[in-house]
């Protein structure tokens, strides 16, 4: 199994296949234990997908301690982005007039049709708001959270 996990590809697949069955399983666990469907500790892949302006997932649950790899798939014929962070992080771009974003941990921008890529750590109990600040993007809800437990 170690030296499976040493591909890249492989352990990529693994870890989305880990999160699609975590998602199936998380519609019927809903009412619950909220701990059921958190992912993590330690490093995880979720793909967030993009179309007609929304994220999929909009909502995460992950435990304290986790450092996500966001892979971002943009399926619309349009630029968005990916900001995750405090809320000081979400006022500043939203009236920021940056469209495209340098390499930060938990912001970056995809182009049209493209995927793009970023980490960010999620070290403390609460709930992480990610949105997409491009004009009117977020108030036409391109928006979500991460719940992180402890
Ligand atoms: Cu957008």
């Amino acid at each position: 199994m170690t030296t499976l996990l040493r591909t890249p590809a492989l352990l990529v697949a693994l870890v989305v296949a880990t999160v699609v069955s975590v998602v199936g399983y998380g519609v019927e666990a809903a009412a619950g234990d909220p701990a059921a469907d958190a992912l993590g500790p330690g490093e995880v892949t979720v793909t967030l997908d993009i179309e007609h302006s929304r994220f999929s997932p909009a909502e995460l649950t992950v435990r304290a301690g986790t450092l996500v790899r966001f892979v971002v798939e943009n399926g619309d014929p349009i630029h968005h982005e990916l900001v995750v962070g405090p809320p000081e992080v979400h006022d500043a771009h939203a009236v920021g007039t940056e469209r495209f974003h340098p390499p930060v941990p938990g912001e970056v921008s995809v182009g049209p049709d493209a995927t793009a890529m970023t980490f960010y750590a999620f070290d403390d109990p609460g709930t992480v708001e990610f949105a997409c600040h491009l004009p009117r993007h977020y108030d036409y809800g391109m928006r979500g959270a991460v719940r992180v437990i402890p």
